[in-house]
């Protein structure tokens, strides 16, 4: 990665995404040996890339002859590639470019590069930044846009220039190929002239790594922005106008990805305004945008302040849609049904729109889990919900076959993740947070791939070498035993440990409200605003017991999984422990599978939480010696922080509850592990 001068670091406060010592997320510069490339097809800025990535990074024989071969080749697909120690071999620019990374990440942590294809799980793997172009970033947690900032959204300055191609880099090297650039809540400014001016210099920067540009955009822009009197998806006027719009877009931008539309959503603007449904709304940018081989992704994240069962409603307004989407369409589906708590049942429309593209969405920005303070590796979290059986189509329709193209024959496949990054120092808060941006990029393109294999790749990447140790250290069985060992079971435990210190046993959105989600509110609610905010509407804790009753007898959300899960979920005694509170309201002495009752066992959680979240400290002092003096002392404090965190969680959700459950809080109780 290029050195900034020192003259640009000193002008500049908070630098994110720089090649400074100590900052260059996964991609640390290595010393690396001469290679010749020779490429077999005509140069371009992709190829350009791949060939400066290899010439900076090599470090396999010297002297070595590498070739960048561009031919079809059946068992290619989408942006795949063919490697072997001496060559890469793909039928898209972007193919050899992510080969070449691939066979440098092997260098890197010492694998062997055994020969092979590698075909990425989904056609569209896009970060979504929910970036405002005042700068602001909704629920950010790493400081100011990267891409935009206040009043000064039309000068592209080369730092700018700079920091976009560095992110971009990042990006390619764990396959990411899309970003759509501004917030979902989008403002309708984004598509006039000066904005677009901005958007195409953000895109002429990330097109030399493969990534394309996208945007969000607001549903009633032709009203807002056109003038027009309406924003009815079916009006000949509002059809012209969206159709005029994407032509301005391409003419800048012709390899533009398309839109994605939060519409009908937390009060947005939709076509339910105008007494249309999401596909009429969405089919109609479909085609506005279907000339230039445009996308759009349309959200399925809704819900009203009217329902009983919040969770139900996305199921409810798309399974009737299905198969009325244009093909160019692609139904962008948070992983649970409610909001990225950290922990949901997956949500039961994947594997139910069967004629339809379904794609998921992850949040990797931590609104519920602990923004850029707590440690929280997602990667788990993300292998359990790709990984869970919607029994759609029989055993084995995992979250992952039915959004991939494996179970059935969608036209297009993605996946989504809201983006955590921002101007700090470090790119995403906190320096683990970095691991979060690397997991999502590593699982869209393999949605197999195991959490472990992240981890353990992620930190000989970014921690192997700190001490100047360099390359060496991966294969030092003393860095193996006393850092990688120990951190990277930290990481596998982070996000269970959140778990059990937050929400455990199904128990979700009982976070504070006023501290923007950070931390305990399961008695907080706006007096009189929505149903779904009064108190205690999500765990409906009283005298009785604990619990939403989503059952056959409650909700019926449970209707909305096919069998056999829905009777399993529907059960009590079946019910996983770690969705139980999420699908049954159950009193405090009900007895767990353990042999505990739900008391005791509630507060075993949200101890051992504050016990995992201790450790976590006392793991991270032990590696110090193995850690540049920066990082060790900023996860250091944040794991402090965290163990704060942890305890508030436990005392105030525990006693909380216990005005309802009026039990002791037991000295010691093990939770199952
Ligand atoms: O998670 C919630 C957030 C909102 C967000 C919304 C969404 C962008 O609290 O900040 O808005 O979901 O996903 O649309």
């Amino acid at each position: 990665m290029r050195k900034l001068t020192p003259i640009l670091f000193l002008l500049s406060a908070p630098v994110g995404l720089h090649a400074e010592d100590g900052h260059q997320l996964w991609l640390r510069q290595q010393k690396a040996v001469p290679v010749t490339v020779v490429a077999a097809a005509k140069n371009s800025a992709v190829l350009a890339s791949a060939r400066q990535e290899l010439q900076q990074g090599w470090q396999g024989n010297s002297g070595a002859t590498f070739t960048l071969t561009l031919k079809k080749d059946k068992a290619i697909k989408y942006d795949g590639y063919r490697i072997s120690p001496n060559g890469v071999q793909a039928s898209t620019e972007a193919g050899l470019l992510y080969g070449v990374f691939e066979l440098l990440r092997r260098q890197q942590t010492g694998q062997t590069a055994q020969a092979g294809v590698s075909n990425p799980s989904y056609e569209y793997r896009l970060l979504n930044h929910w970036d405002n172009p005042d700068g602001s970033v909704e629920r950010g947690y790493a400081g100011q846009s990267i891409f935009w900032r206040k009043d000064s959204s039309f000068v592209t300055t080369n730092r700018d220039k700079t920091r976009w191609r560095e992110y971009a880099r990042a990006n390619a090297s764990v396959g990411i190929n899309g970003a759509v650039i501004n917030n979902v809540n989008a403002s309708p400014l984004i598509l006039s002239a000066e904005y677009l001016a901005r958007v195409k210099a953000v895109a002429d920067e990330l097109r030399p790594y493969g990534v394309k540009t996208y945007l969000a955009v607001k549903f009633s822009s032709p009203a807002l922005l056109g003038g027009l009197k309406t924003s009815d998806p079916l009006d000949p006027a509002v059809v012209k106008w969206w159709q005029s719009k994407a032509k301005e877009i391409y003419q800048q931008i012709p390899d533009f990805g398309g839109f994605l539309v939060k519409a009908s959503s937390e009060g947005q603007p939709g076509p339910q305004d105008y007494g249309r449904t999401h596909a009429d709304g969405a089919n109609m940018l479909a085609d506005a945008l279907k000339p230039y081989h445009g996308l759009v992704m349309w959200r399925a994240f809704v819900y009203s302040p009217t329902d009983k069962d919040r969770a139900k409603q996305a199921y409810n307004e798309f399974v009737p849609l299905d198969g009325k989407f244009r093909d160019n369409v692609i139904v962008q589906v948070k992983n649970g049904p409610v909001d990225f708590q950290p922990r949901e049942p997956f949500s039961p429309l994947f594997g139910a729109m069967k004629k339809t593209s379904v794609m998921p969405e992850f949040q990797i920005t931590q609104e519920y889990l602990g923004h850029s303070i707590d440690l929280a590796f997602l990667s788990t979290m993300w292998e359990e919900c790709l990984q869970s059986d919607t029994n759609q189509a029989g055993p084995g329709s995992t979250v992952a076959r039915c959004t991939d193209g494996s179970v059935y024959p969608q036209t297009h496949t993605a996946m989504a993740g809201v983006a955590n990054t921002g101007l700090d120092r470090n790119c995403t808060g906190h320096d683990f947070a970095q691991a979060n941006w690397y997991a999502f990029g590593r699982l869209a393109w393999n949605n197999q791939l195991k959490s472990a294999q992240i981890a353990d790749e992620w930190l000989k990447l970014t921690f192997a070498g700190a001490t100047g140790s360099a390359a060496s250290a991966t294969t030092s069985p003393d860095w193996n035993t006393n850092f990688l060992a120990p951190v990277k079971q930290l990481m596998l435990d982070s996000r269970e440990a959140v778990v059990n210190y937050s929400m455990p046993l199904g128990l979700h959105h009982i976070m504070s409200a006023t501290r923007g989600h950070y931390g305990p509110g399961p008695w907080w609610a706006p007096p009189k605003m929505r149903a779904d905010w009064t108190p205690g509407y999500y765990h409906q804790a009283n005298e009785n017991g604990v619990g939403f009753d989503r059952t056959k007898a409650g909700s019926d959300a449970v209707s909305q999984y096919h069998e056999p899960l829905a009777s399993q979920l529907n059960n009590p005694n079946t019910c996983p422990d770690e969705y139980l509170l999420w699908f049954h309201h159950l009193p405090w002495d009900f007895k767990m599978k353990s042999g505990n009752t739900l008391w005791n066992e509630l507060c075993a959680h949200y101890d051992k939480g504050v016990q995992q979240a201790r450790q976590f400290q006392r793991t991270w002092d032990q590696v110090q010696p193995y850690v540049d003096a920066e990082r060790f002392a900023a996860v250091q404090n944040k794991l402090r922080s965290q163990s704060g965190n942890a305890v508030q969680w436990k005392d105030a959700c525990l006693l909380y509850f216990q005005q309802f459950s009026h039990l002791p809080i037991p000295a010691t109780v093990e939770p199952p592990m």
